[in-house]
């Protein structure tokens, strides 16, 4: 079936699979491997409001096919594709900027007279440098594009004109910049539906699993995200998705939050096809205690099985948790921390709760049957030393200890790369947050994606924490939490001197590198790093923990086949 939009996602790098880059531990600790092959959820939610509005769009995961079968060849098969009104590429997440500006060019060449559009963060932020490229034609911003790129087909359709599409920036017929207004900025977030019907429906008519499969082993672990909101109250000094980056480059004052209700309904329409774990994207207490209250009563009509997982800012109210534990019989959430320091913390922006707060918050959880809890460290925050970073360690010794040795925590650290978020308050401040940014152009990105060592990759240096030490006390300090997981059971024997022995190596690969770039040139150069490929991309995976260590626990029978049918069947597939 001809599709009116076709949404590319695309590697980070591009011939990832020719070049010798060792990527490091920069996806350990989301399900994606280096190369970044989840594509947006945005896709799916842009897909279910198209299709309701009359147009079919179709998903290539080109970033997973080329993962999944290494002779998969790129142009021969966007060359089959017949051509729809408009191509859509993501260029959301920066590290991106290589591999969706060279899905473009093969895009254009074999599909000369199809527009491309880019959308997503990084093209919102980038898109007056995005539209110089010759294979861009236009750029779509904002966090929620839906209604406008409705608008953009009907335009394509032969109703109506470019200039009248908000949020749309294109080029004209003399090749000039043309920025139409930024006002499409929804207040309440009742047009989205996110229950992945839209998804299973597409994957039926286009017989096409694998290029909506949004990371490699989804399909042996299925876990689906339910949205609470768009935009964010908090104001983390290095986040691209903090309340500044939303209300300086995304036009928007405030988060849109999704009905309370229709987020627990969205849970339970989830729970109807899949036996899935369901992670709920944002804190819902941004939206106040009220939300969280009316969320919870909604919920507890429903009796969700599936194993919920919540994310939350800082450590939340005790009350909370004895109400979670009535009404998930499997619950868990997570807290990214950043830092074991105070101090360090407070000016990344995640101040207002002491180490005391937050061990009797999780004293409550573990209490209420949290069935597992996530503390996640960063590495490379402003301020933070190596000694910083290396306190980490006795400070999750401490915490165990006061939570008598329970296996359920789980801590994990990972470096803040390969970048710092474009539009943070630290990319747009860089010296106040003690950095100097190797760049801030996108072409500067699409550049540094291609160095040879994720040391070289990172778009920052911070005056505290010099890149050697930033590379070393990361994997010091994963090796301290791995030892400290196993002697408290979190980890097995098995998995503990697995992820010990790859860091080690990841270590010497790093070294070796250095080496490689302080003796050689150019051909020599590129020659010395191919022979080092195999160990590159052996030691860029499971590296600051085992992979698996991120999996909540979820049934073997994931899917309700005969509900999923049904559904098929009622919406003519
Ligand atoms: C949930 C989330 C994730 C999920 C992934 C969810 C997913 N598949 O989309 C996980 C945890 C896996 C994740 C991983 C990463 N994330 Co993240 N993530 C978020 C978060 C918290 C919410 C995003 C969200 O809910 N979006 C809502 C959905 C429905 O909309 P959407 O996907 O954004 O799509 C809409 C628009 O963006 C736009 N759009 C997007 N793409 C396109 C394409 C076209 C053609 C068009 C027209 C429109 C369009 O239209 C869509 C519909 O309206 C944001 C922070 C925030 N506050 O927003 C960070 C954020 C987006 N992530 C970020 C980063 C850096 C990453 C990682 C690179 C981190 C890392 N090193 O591992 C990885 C990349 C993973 C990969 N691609 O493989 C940065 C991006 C900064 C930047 N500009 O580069 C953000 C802003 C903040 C942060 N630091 O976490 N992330």
């Amino acid at each position: 079936m001809k599709a009116d939009l076709i949404f590319l996602h695309a590697p980070s790098v591009y011939d990832f699979r020719q070049r010798s880059i060792m990527f490091g531990p920069v996806s350990d600790l989301v399900p994606s491997t280096p190369v970044f092959e989840m594509y947006p959820i945005g896709f799916s939610v842009l897909g279910d409001y198209l299709e309701r509005s009359g147009f079919k769009t179709r998903t290539v995961n080109l970033a997973i096919r080329m993962l999944k079968d290494l002779s998969f060849d790129v142009e021969k098969f966007i060359a089959s594709l017949s051509s729809p009104l408009l191509f859509g590429i993501d260029l959301h997440w920066l590290p991106h900027a290589h591999g969706s500006l060279e899905v473009a060019e093969i895009v254009k060449k074999h599909h000369p007279k199809v527009p491309i559009i880019f959308g997503g963060f990084s093209s919102s932020y980038f898109y007056s440098e995005l539209i110089q490229y010759p294979q861009v034609d236009m750029v779509m911003r904002g966090d929620s594009t839906e209604e406008p790129m409705r608008i953009l087909l009907e335009v394509l359709k032969g109703r109506g004109s470019l200039n009248e599409v908000p949020n749309l920036v294109y080029k004209d017929k003399e090749g000039n910049m043309v920025v139409n207004q930024f006002t499409y900025v929804p207040k309440e977030l009742d047009h989205i539906n996110l229950d992945y019907s839209f998804v299973m429906r597409s994957v039926m008519r286009y017989r096409d699993l694998i290029s909506h499969l949004p990371f490699i082993n989804w399909w042996e672990y299925p876990i689906v995200a339910a949205l609470s909101c768009r935009g964010c109250t908090k104001n983390c000094a290095t986040c691209g998705g903090s309340s500044y980056f939303f209300r300086n480059f995304m036009n928007r004052k405030e988060p849109a939050f999704r009905e309370p209700r229709e987020l627990a309904r969205d849970i339970r329409k989830i729970a109807n096809y899949m036996r899935s774990p369901i992670f709920i994207l944002g804190d819902i207490f941004q939206a106040g205690e009220d939300y969280v209250l009316e969320f919870l009563s909604e919920a507890e009509k429903f009796k969700v099985k599936n194993q919920v997982a919540f994310e939350f800012f800082t450590p939340p109210p005790l009350w909370f948790y004895e109400r979670l534990d009535r009404i998930f019989p499997h619950w868990s959430m997570e807290i990214s921390l950043e830092s074991a320091d105070k101090e360090v913390r407070k000016k990344f922006g995640k101040g207002g709760f002491s180490n005391s707060d937050l061990i009797e918050s999780l004293k409550a959880a573990l209490l209420h049957n949290c069935e597992r809890l996530d503390l996640y460290f960063m590495t490379g925050i402003p301020f933070q030393t190596k000694e910083s970073v290396l306190r980490t360690v006795p400070f999750v010794d401490e915490l165990y200890r006061s939570l008598n040795g329970d296996h359920r925590l789980l801590v994990f650290i990972s470096p803040m790369a390969p970048f710092l978020d474009p539009g943070s308050l630290a990319f747009e401040n860089p010296e106040s947050y003690g950095y100097r940014l190797k760049t801030n152009t996108l072409e500067g990105h699409r550049q540094l994606l291609t160095q040879p060592s994720w040391k070289y990759i990172m778009n920052y240096e911070s005056f505290y924490l010099k890149p050697d030490e930033l590379v070393d006390s990361t994997y010091e300090a994963a090796l301290g939490l791995n030892a400290l997981k196993e002697k408290y059971g979190a980890v097995d024997e098995a998995t503990a001197r697995h992820v010990e022995k790859r860091i080690k190596k990841a270590r010497e690969v790093m070294e070796r590198i250095d080496e490689i770039v302080e003796k050689f040139e150019a051909e020599e150069r590129n020659k010395q790093l191919a022979s080092l490929k195999r160990d590159m991309e052996r030691y860029s995976m499971s590296t600051v923990c085992e992979k698996r260590e991120l999996q909540w626990k979820h049934p073997l029978q994931r899917f309700k086949v005969l509900k999923i049918a049904a559904m098929l069947i009622s919406r003519h597939g």
